[in-house]
């Protein structure tokens, strides 16, 4: 990077304060992660450079041999890690993907179920104010409002009385574990397609702690920035039958050029997650998110849906008199980084919400375990409980720091 700083002082600068920032602070933001050093090198390799427009064999332009190779490899290898017959590795992101998803197997104006966005599910699963609500006929289902879970039994009621031509299965904010084979037979029985956006959970997948959609599902969507802490950009998994037409709707359908540097990033996180240690870091992940859970509930806090199964957890946070846009400036400035976020039944606006999610994936990157998160989990209640007051800030940045120390982040690496 000696090269960025000797030509762009400002933002070179910009981004060692970025470098600072990640290294000093706990990420429990359960959507991020780290990526290796190796798939940063990748996403910022001069595959850039190219414009690769089509598909292996058949682009646009010359000089695509190599890229061909690095695309093959990347497919073959989420094909492998998934056990999928198909894969289209060029969507620039989660949204992009659905997007493909959607044009591929319906038209416009077609009913769709997805998770309400409100009870965890995410804009594309057709929020009003997304292009899936506005150019899609939208129902929703959500959690029940007793356990915070959802009630598979409804989710039917729902799918026989309004004969969706696509269900979605898949959230943002839900803590739970999906039952992707209900959902298929739910499908099945109303003559649906059953698409699962796995975005959030695709590592755990990846590492064999979450139940695979593969078996189940007639697409599959994901990110590879989340769990299974590749570059920031997306796939689709499908079965051969499907995959023309998901091809076609990536490519021209939405898209133009690949990013080709990063599929190669891509491919590299795909290798890594095929490696033993990645199946020990998805259980980790788990235990975790059990362990920080365990800790919050013990102190006082109201977990949605009373804990989790996965990488994330949401508290309620306004029986503590406070909101979820307040609680994520205080832990913000005693550098533990969070998001605020709806709960179901919220009656607070998502600018501002009861709520906030917190999720174990960055921290367990960085070789954190439970006693670790323990130690996290009390320095969030003592910040949340015991109001905000000078000493209890002091001794959270001090618990922060000495994390953040004991398990270092890019050790080497250098923008200046
Ligand atoms: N923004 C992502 C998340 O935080 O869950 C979803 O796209």
């Amino acid at each position: 990077m000696g090269q960025l700083f000797n030509e762009d002082k400002e933002l070179a600068e910009v981004i060692h304060q970025e470098l600072l920032r990640q290294q000093s602070t706990l990420n429990l933001i359960a959507s991020e992660n780290y990526a290796s050093r190796a798939v940063l090198e990748a996403a910022s390799s001069l595959l850039t450079n190219k414009y690769s427009e089509g598909y292996i064999g058949h682009r646009y332009y010359s000089g695509n041999t190599l890229v061909d190779v690095v695309e093959g490899i990347a497919i073959e290898r989420v094909k492998r890690l998934f056990n999928a017959e198909a894969a289209n590795v060029q969507p620039h992101s989660g949204s992009q993907a659905n997007m493909a998803a959607y044009f591929a197997l319906l038209k416009l104006g077609d009913k769709i179920m997805g998770m309400n966005l409100e009870h965890g599910g995410h804009l594309t699963h057709g929020a009003s104010i997304n292009f899936s609500g506005k150019w899609y006929n939208i129902v929703s289902y959500g959690v029940e409002k007793e356990t915070g879970k959802i009630d598979m039994s409804h989710v039917r009621e729902i799918a026989l009385r309004e004969k969706p031509k696509l269900i979605v299965a898949g959230a943002t904010a839900y803590p739970r574990e999906l039952d992707f084979k209900a959902f298929s037979e739910i499908a099945k029985e109303v003559g649906a397609y059953l698409m699962v956006d796995m975005a959030h959970i695709a590592g755990l997948v990846a590492g064999h702690v979450h139940q695979s959609p593969v078996p189940y599902a007639d697409i599959i969507t994901s990110t590879t920035h989340k769990t299974l802490r590749g570059p920031r950009g997306a796939f689709i998994l499908s079965s051969k039958a499907h995959a023309v037409l998901i091809d076609k709707a990536v490519f021209p359908g939405l898209q133009g050029g690949p990013l080709d540097h990063i599929i190669a990033a891509k491919a590299v996180a795909f290798r890594e997650a095929m490696q033993p240690e990645f199946v020990a870091y998805a259980k980790q992940i788990v235990v975790n998110a059990k362990a920080l859970a365990e800790t919050l509930k013990e102190r006082g806090l109201k977990l949605v849906s009373g804990g989790t199964d996965n990488h994330l957890m949401l508290i309620d946070i306004t029986e503590r008199g406070m909101s979820g846009g307040e609680a994520e400036t205080i832990l913000e400035n005693s550098g533990i980084t969070v998001n605020r976020n709806k709960i179901p039944f919220d009656p607070r606006p998502a600018r501002d919400p009861s709520g906030i999610r917190l999720g174990t994936p960055a921290l367990t990157t960085r070789g954190m375990k439970e006693p670790e998160m323990r130690a996290i989990g009390n320095t969030i209640a003592d910040i949340l409980i015991l109001n905000y007051s000078e000493s209890i800030i002091e001794r959270a940045k001090k618990t922060v720091g000495k994390l953040c120390n004991d398990y270092p982040l890019y050790p080497h690496m250098e923008y200046h």
